[in-house]
């Protein structure tokens, strides 16, 4: 029987760079970027190490309830000097199922307002196309993510976003979601307030010009891991706008045209 050789014949040893960053969660401490202490770290290394993380957390208990799109508006791009979109996973950690977000139990986090799909049914495959989305989702509703890298000052390159899971921390989901296709998702208007204070609005457009296109995208990728997404899922597209700061006594709220509002609060 042969057995998987050690990965330091490779020099890579995605099993360290998963506990480099799950021990950042555990810690509440921000740790340097990945990039810079490797030679090279490939996208399809970062999402190795990002399976890993995957595989941990299941292995502990949580539940995989869906995935995120990461860095999919100009907004988002131009605030993290990353300008490909990228992709996570989302557990039944991340969903909150209050509006309150307990501060200490983050590095520091951010908030960002979302376009969530909730999917009705299994999407799969290369040529996935925003159309199928539509039809495989049963509501899209507003949301609110709370964002956390595991990196000093919230820095990171690409594939140093991948390995941290997209920066996922948390996720409150709107309750006012819509049918699909009754309206043109394109056009939906979003304004993000901190405190009563607008900082951005946005329309859904931000996202890829469609954010079904973006969910689209998410079935591709996962496509070339022999993945897809399954019914039942929760998809975050991305946040239109660039994301704030959020801390104890904090309220974000995200005021959508269609979808109503969601808000969190810093605890
Ligand atoms: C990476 C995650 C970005 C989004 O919606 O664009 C993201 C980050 O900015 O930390 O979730
Ligand atoms: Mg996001």
């Amino acid at each position: 029987m042969s057995s998987t050789p050690p990965s330091t014949t490779t020099g890579f040893d995605p099993d360290r760079w998963a506990s480099y960053l799950m021990d950042a969660v555990e810690r509440r401490s921000e740790v340097p970027a990945i990039v810079g202490q490797l030679e090279a770290l490939s996208i399809d290394q970062a999402y190795e190490i990002q399976d890993t993380i995957l595989a941990r957390r299941v292995a502990a208990g949580e539940k995989v309830v869906g995935a995120k799109l990461g860095l999919t508006s100009k907004a988002k791009q131009e605030q993290m000097g990353v300008s490909e979109p990228a992709f996570g996973f989302l557990t039944d950690r991340t969903i909150l199922d209050s509006d309150d977000v307990m501060i200490a139990d983050l590095v520091h986090p951010r908030v960002e307002p979302e376009f969530v799909f909730l999917i009705g049914e299994d999407l799969e495959g290369p040529s996935v196309t925003a159309d199928d989305v539509l039809d495989a989702t049963t509501e899209v509703c507003g949301g609110i993510e709370v964002i956390d890298s595991r990196y000093e000052a919230f820095k990171f390159s690409l594939v140093d976003v991948v390995a941290d899971n997209t920066s996922e921390a948390r996720c409150r989901i709107g309750t006012q979601g819509i049918s699909p296709r009754s309206k043109d998702l394109a056009a939906i208007t979003c304004d993000f307030e901190i405190d009563g204070t607008r900082t951005a609005s946005a329309t859904g457009a931000a996202l890829l010009g469609d954010p079904a296109a973006c969910v689209a995208m998410l079935v591709h990728h996962l496509h070339r891991f022999g993945r897809k997404v399954e019914a039942g899922w929760t998809i975050l597209a991305g946040a239109a706008t660039d994301a704030q700061p959020f801390g104890v006594g904090t309220t974000a709220r995200a005021l959508y045209s269609e979808l109503g509002s969601v808000q969190v609060k810093g605890k």
